[in-house]
């Protein structure tokens, strides 16, 4: 089992609100076609969920946002996921789309519901679900990212390798060198570093990555512009990016 999150800073143009990047996407989804084990697809908002969350000043903390910044967070979520949906379709690819409200209640996973993703996933099918504004309870809601929803999938399904897929080539030890760290047991790198020189988004990565590999598992970061390094690292061990081994 293996699992995929495909970032929103692929997936999307984060500079120009509501602009998939339709022919990248492509490209991911045709690698993606030759992967031959069960594996789940997660993934992020870009300019689509992130643009609006932003406009209605909603964020991961419950609160009492907006209904219709929720309902409009919601709506833009459906239009990126039927873009994933329709490019693995056209790729032969059979995708079964889950909303988190599928397998999460408020805050919480329904274990028996995260469950049944490893055998939708054994089908033949492949599970595809995204970060998305989600009900709490109370009249509040909250932004649920893709990356915690790779930490919440992790914990249950134990993937053998876990993939952010990123528009960089990975974690570099230094921005402006971009030297690039391939392995992150000998690094000594900590969160506190991502902070000073990329998104909030590359920072949240990290932490939930090293939530996962903290569950002995191998998580990796790779380029998704060179989609071939995906199915490198699944059919060949072949790492071209930043792995972060189970530990
Ligand atoms: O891009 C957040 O998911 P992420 C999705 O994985 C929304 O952080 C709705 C902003």
């Amino acid at each position: 089992m293996i699992l995929i999150k495909l970032g929103g800073s692929i997936i999307t143009n984060k500079e120009r609100p509501l602009s998939p990047r339709v022919s990248t996407i492509n490209k991911i989804t045709s690698q993606l076609k030759k992967i031959r084990e069960p594996y789940v697809i997660v993934h992020g908002g870009g300019s689509f969920g992130h643009y609006w969350s932003v406009k209605y000043d909603m964020h991961t903390k419950p609160a009492r946002y907006d209904t219709r910044g929720v309902a409009i967070v919601k709506n833009s979520m459906i239009q990126l996921d039927k873009i994933i949906l329709d490019s693995l379709v056209r790729n032969r690819v059979s995708p079964y789309s889950l909303p988190p409200t599928d397998f999460m209640s408020g805050n919480r996973p329904i274990p028996a519901k995260v469950r049944e993703i490893k055998k939708i996933a054994e089908s033949g099918l492949v599970p595809v679900t995204f970060g998305d504004a989600l009900w709490y309870g109370a009249k509040k809601s909250y932004i649920l990212s893709g990356d915690r929803i790779m930490s919440i999938l992790a914990k249950v399904l134990r993937p053998r390798l876990s993939i952010f897929v990123l528009n960089v080539d990975g974690l570099y030890s230094d921005f402006k060198s971009k030297k690039l760290i391939y392995d992150m047991r000998g690094s000594s790198f900590s969160t506190q570093d991502v902070a000073m020189d990329v998104t909030g988004g590359m920072r949240r990565k990290v932490e939930e990555a090293t939530r996962i590999s903290r569950m002995g598992l191998k998580v990796f970061f790779v380029n998704g512009n060179k989609p071939q390094r995906i199915t490198d690292a699944i059919q060949k061990n072949k790492f071209e990016g930043t792995l972060f081994r189970g530990s």
